[in-house]
């Protein structure tokens, strides 16, 4: 990772990230990722000067167990845009660095063909420490990389936790990807994750596999007839897609351009987006309260021995947390 120095040139780093120099942009993702009491001002006024100069990017969410093929997935969708002139960027979470704390080396050797193109930018964000290995930053880095230019955001996902529900408030698109089991092929998926999806893409359909992918698509199609809408008026398409055949991804842009054009014309992407920056307000007053919270000292001298008690069946949980909240309101 790119060290900023304590005093940062936010006007250069900023006509960096607009020129689209990738040193640049990786520094200004460290720096709007950065805890740093040393670096709040100037990660503040960065992303307050970036947010207005960004591109109205289509943010994307991947998700899916692991294995399911989403890094093989994006490097060959990935390939597939910038053939088209868009401009892509990844913000890719390697599940081994949420289990291990380990190397975000996985998943970057793996899109190797992308990490490559010019017009790709791929950023392995660490998730160690943060909830169901979404990086805490990843909504600082879309407007970092919407600034400089990027007209197509991927953001993938670890399928396991609540990582989904934080990712599907960030996109304007979430994208499920999924095997054709044997039989049940919504195992492993909670239904709650289904719920979130725009799009349902039964993955690596090709070989012996094809048949099976077939007949998944069909089973999952109507099942979903039975979900709410998470968008009206959009009927949430099942389709079939392949990395190694490669298959299925025309039809696949397509679906997300539908769904653009739809949730534009209709108001409800503008909708959703208001609805996001509100969430993305309370998410960051509650990281801040908590933080205050955990390190006031009078709530630290106490915190230990009330998660011990706590811990062991001796105080109710509630009645911990009102005698940590007390010590810190003075009450
Ligand atoms: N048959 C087949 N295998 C695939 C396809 N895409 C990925 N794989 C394989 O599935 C495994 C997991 O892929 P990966 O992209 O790392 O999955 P992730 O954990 O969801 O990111 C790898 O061994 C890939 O080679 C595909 O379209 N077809
Ligand atoms: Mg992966």
């Amino acid at each position: 990772m790119a060290k900023i120095p304590p005093s940062v040139d936010v006007a250069q780093l900023i006509a960096g990230v607009t020129a689209g120099d990738r040193a640049s942009i990786g520094r200004a993702i460290t720096l709007v990722e950065s805890d740093a009491a040393t670096h709040r001002q100037a990660a503040e006024q960065l992303l307050a000067e970036l947010t207005v100069l960004g591109v109205d990017a289509q943010r994307i969410g991947v998700t899916g167990v692991p294995g399911v093929g989403k890094s093989t997935f994006i490097e060959f969708f990935g390939k597939q845009l910038t053939g088209r002139g868009h401009k892509v960027a990844v913000l890719a979470i390697d599940p081994s660095s949420a289990i291990s704390g380990g190397s975000i080396l996985g998943d970057k050797t793996r899109m190797v063909e992308l990490s490559r193109d010019a017009s790709a930018f791929i950023r392995p964000s660490p998730s160690a420490g943060s909830l169901g290995g979404v990086a805490r930053k990843t909504r600082e880095a879309i407007v970092v990389v919407e600034a400089a230019g990027y007209d197509v955001v991927l953001v993938e996902t670890v399928g396991v936790g609540q990582s989904e529900t934080m990712v599907a408030e960030m996109v304007d698109f979430f994208l499920l990807l999924m095997l054709a089991g044997a039989g049940d092929s919504l195992q492993g998926i909670k239904r709650g994750v289904l719920e979130l999806a725009d799009l349902v893409a039964i993955n690596k359909a090709d070989g012996d596999n094809l048949e099976r992918a077939s007949r998944a698509r069909v089973e999952l199609e109507s099942a979903l007839r039975y979900l709410p809408p998470v968008v009206e008026g959009w009927k949430v398409p099942v389709l079939t897609c392949s990395a190694l055949a490669e298959q299925g991804f025309d039809e696949l842009w397509q679906c997300i351009e539908q769904h653009r054009v739809h949730t534009v014309t209709s108001g409800q992407r503008a909708v959703r987006r208001s609805s996001q920056q509100i969430n993305w307000m309370w998410r960051t007053v509650e990281q801040a309260l908590t933080e205050r919270f955990r390190h006031d000292p009078r709530v630290a001298t106490q915190l230990s021995l009330l998660e011990q008690t706590v811990r062991d069946g001796e105080l109710p949980a509630t009645v911990a947390a009102r005698r940590l909240l007390a010590a810190f309101l003075g009450d």
